[in-house]
Parts: structure tokens; sequence; C-alpha cells
């Protein structure tokens, strides 16, 4: 029975961690496109934790229009409010959308 619960709960978090990558992957390649150095996983737009949920950044760009030019639009912002740039943070390989990351 134990064994089972494992199984499942591995098919789940296989599935909730494929998901986010599948569903983002365009999202993904448009910050690639700008920023080819850039360090993207989910967290990148959405909360750590709750994939269903954005982060500042995630917010910024979907408002933006989730294309290249949405990535190029608000590279100037500091979406997280930490006192650097979406651009420079994607450059450097820290989260532009999450204030504690270096
Ligand atoms: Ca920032």
């Amino acid at each position: 029975m134990k064994k089972t619960g494992t199984v499942i709960c591995v098919v789940v978090i296989c599935l909730v961690a494929g998901g986010c990558v599948y569903a983002a992957m365009p999202d993904a390649q448009n910050v690639k496109a700008v920023y080819e150095n850039a360090t993207v996983g989910c967290t990148v737009c959405h909360a750590e934790g709750n994939f269903k949920e954005l982060n500042a950044y995630g917010k910024a760009y979907n408002e933006a229009g989730r294309s290249v030019d949405a990535v190029r639009a608000i590279e100037g912002a500091d979406s997280d409010g930490d006192g650097s740039s979406n651009g420079d943070e994607l450059n450097a390989g820290t989260n532009p959308g999450v204030a504690a990351t270096e």
C-alpha cells in the first residue's frame, strides 16, 4: 500500500512539474530569445510552490502580452522591487519575480 502511494505521489509531482514546463515552453523560449544565458524555470513567472499563481514578473510579462516583445518591454522595470531591473536579473541569472534571489 505504501509503494502505491509513493508511485501515485511521484506521478502527480511529474504531471504538475511537467505540465508547468510544457505549458510555459513558449514563454521560456521568449525569455531565452532575449536573454540567452538566463536560467528559466517555472518560478521565473510563477509563485514558488503554487504554479497557478503568477509572481510580479509573471504578471508584468502576462500584461505586456506574453511575447518576445513583452520580455523586452518590461526589461527596464523592477518587477520584484529589489533594485535590479528585470533585464539585469535575467542576465545575472537571478529571478526577476522574487526579490530574495541572488
Ligand atoms: Ca528586480
